[in-house]
């Protein structure tokens, strides 16, 4: 059977079908040709109402893309089984698309424009025959923030719809934040046949454009996340002055109800969601310390005119979390944002609706039907979900949720923090110098892979800001705008570098991590207030062992002199395995980088 191509006119006939009356000329012409090119069967413009939420699920689950959870247990909860070869972000995939290959950098996959929408189209053309192409706009910020920005994903996946309703403010909330302008970014998204010969990620920073086929994985399809939020975004910042950043931003009240705000680039699955939604040792809670979330993966910051000082906001609206590894005694205030409305992604099954994962629980369930829908026991020698499972929920179920998230205005930054997975060379905490000094330290961060991304774990990658995937254009000019951003201060964040992964000779954590972090964020919150000591190393400021609060955990002060101990040979090390990113921007390495690297190198 053939199936006629609709135009939006046409359409008309299938309920939401009509371009929404809100849409605006602009979208609707773009909206028009993007039809014409994937010959969908029907269209669905999205609203972003509960109804609609009610009605997509339903058809999801019709389709088998869904499937209902234990409504008692997990209310308004799904789960989704993926396709095996689509589990994780691609980032052989993932392409930068711009005139010169210089204009991507060392960093990026590169492909010419012209080139990169002819090698998609002929993919996208009659790719939705036979499908429903969902118009889900949205945006990424709080309304009415000066730096929300707009979106228009069309995609054939309702899996996609359903989790974008999570992610960001979707529906006919970004028709009004976008008004007449046609400042919006066009994303469009096909799941193809699923097939990662034709799996193709790619961003057009000059035509605000994404096109992505051929998977469904959330880093790849959920178009406000890491390809608008991060890649488009960070161009858009290093163009107009501001900065994306792939952070955590999390409030600290102290018991004099004093607030500081802390951003924090983690590489992927090092534990941002974790310390995002960190609770502190009751110790902490009894003297009234407070944590909140803002977000905990991605920020947008500026400079504040009036004050000089610098701002943020979370531009998400929900988490795409990893679950394996979450529980109620690692994570309890994710483990409650996920009890309801949530959707699953490549978790195990249990008899009784309920859902499980490794860590979630000290034991397993005796059977259940593990992530790729197989019969599964304990013994049966597999794992039971996906390393790289994940949840969405909506950040309102967060019960940490900071007053501030959905504020326009954003909050002021005081800290920002690196820290990679190091089992070994890296101290637990340590400041830096200075901006310059702190921008080299973000810069030459390495961490040990995890199953974020396709490819081989546990190697150590030199992973700039945690950015290294996600920067949208050189990270030369990438660095010189982190350098400038300086100047447009007049007070700016101290920065830290820490590590919650350092180990011992027998292969065991020195530090226990998870909510005792907050022993090492008061540090930090003190030395932002101007109140804790340090003392001046050949890397940074450090706290002296006794600065760090151990009391009631079960580490020594000799072993909080190992989790802080610098050997110089290993830190010569260190600089030598950096020459593989310095070899990478040769010739082309900011000055202040140099200069950095010289210093540390006559201080050891
Ligand atoms: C993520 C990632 O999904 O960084 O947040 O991979
Ligand atoms: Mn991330």
């Amino acid at each position: 059977m053939t199936i006629a191509n609709p135009t939006i006119s046409q359409a008309s006939t299938i309920d939401h079908s009509k371009p929404s009356p809100a849409a605006n000329v602009q979208v609707t012409k773009w909206v028009q040709k993007m039809i014409d090119l994937c010959r969908p069967d029907q269209v669905v413009w999205c609203d972003g109402s509960k109804a609609e939420r009610v009605r997509l699920t339903q058809q999801a689950i019709d389709a088998g893309v869904l499937i209902k959870l234990n409504e008692q247990k997990l209310p308004n909860c799904y789960l989704h089984r993926s396709n095996p070869n689509d589990v994780a972000r691609s980032e052989h995939l993932t392409f930068i698309c711009t005139p010169s290959e210089d204009m991507a950098g060392p960093t990026n996959n590169w492909m010419e424009t012209k080139a990169g929408y002819a090698k998609l189209r002929p993919l996208f053309d009659g790719c939705m025959k036979g499908r429903t192409m969902y118009v889900v706009p949205f945006v990424m910020g709080p309304i009415g923030s000066p730096l929300a920005k707009v979106g228009v994903e069309l995609t054939d996946s309702i899996y996609v719809v359903l989790n974008m309703r999570i992610m960001t403010r979707m529906g006919d909330v970004a028709w009004k934040q976008l008004g007449e302008s046609d400042e919006f970014t066009r994303c469009l998204h096909s799941l193809g046949d699923v097939n990662p010969e034709r799996r193709y990620i790619c961003h057009f920073p000059y035509d605000n454009t994404i096109w992505s086929f051929g998977s469904g994985y959330g880093g790849n399809a959920l178009l406000g996340k890491k390809c608008l939020a991060l890649r488009i975004a960070s161009v858009l910042g290093q163009q107009q002055g501001w900065m994306a950043e792939h952070m955590l931003l999390m409030g600290a009240q102290s018991p004099q109800g004093e607030k500081t705000y802390v951003a924090a680039a983690f590489p992927s699955s090092c534990g941002k969601t974790n310390f995002a939604m960190l609770i502190p040792p009751k110790k902490y809670t009894d003297q009234g310390w407070k944590i909140t979330t803002v977000g905990d993966d991605i920020v947008w910051m500026w400079v504040d005119e009036k004050s000089g000082r610098l701002r943020a906001i979370n531009p998400e609206a929900g988490y795409f979390g990893v679950v394996p590894g979450t529980s109620l005694h690692t994570n309890p205030n994710a483990m409650f944002a996920m009890n309801k409305d949530t959707i699953y992604t490549n978790v195990a099954l249990t008899p009784d609706g309920d859902v499980w994962w490794e860590g979630k629980t000290d034991a397993a369930p005796p059977k259940a039907i593990d992530w790729q829908g197989q019969e599964w026991t304990p013994d049966s020698g597999r794992k039971a979900s996906h390393p790289n499972s994940r949840f969405t929920a909506p950040m309102v179920n967060n019960p940490a949720l900071d007053p501030a998230a959905n504020d326009p205005d954003g909050v002021v930054v005081s800290a920002i923090i690196f820290g990679g997975r190091r089992s070994r060379t890296i101290p637990l905490v340590f400041q830096a110098f200075n901006w310059v000094h702190g921008v080299y330290l973000g810069a030459t961060m390495g961490s040990e892979t995890t199953a974020a991304a396709v490819g081989q774990q546990g190697v150590v990658r030199r992973d700039p800001m945690a950015m290294l995937p996600f920067i949208g254009y050189n990270i030369r000019d990438y660095l010189v705008h982190w350098f400038r951003m300086r100047k447009k201060m007049s007070d700016c964040p101290r920065i830290f570098n820490v590590n919650w992964f350092r180990k011992d000779d027998q292969g065991r954590y020195l530090w226990p991590g998870f909510g005792e972090n907050m022993r090492v964020l008061k540090w930090i919150i003190d030395r932002c207030q101007g109140r804790a000591y340090a003392k001046e190393t050949a890397i940074g400021w450090m706290p002296r062992a006794e600065d760090i609060d151990i009391e009631g955990l079960a580490v020594t002060r000799d072993q909080m002199k190992q989790l802080q101990s610098v050997n110089l040979e290993e830190v010569k090390a260190e600089i030598m395995s950096q020459e593989e990113l310095f070899l990478k921007l040769a010739g082309d390495l900011p000055k202040e980088m140099i200069f950095q690297r010289e210093l540390l190198v006559t201080r050891l």
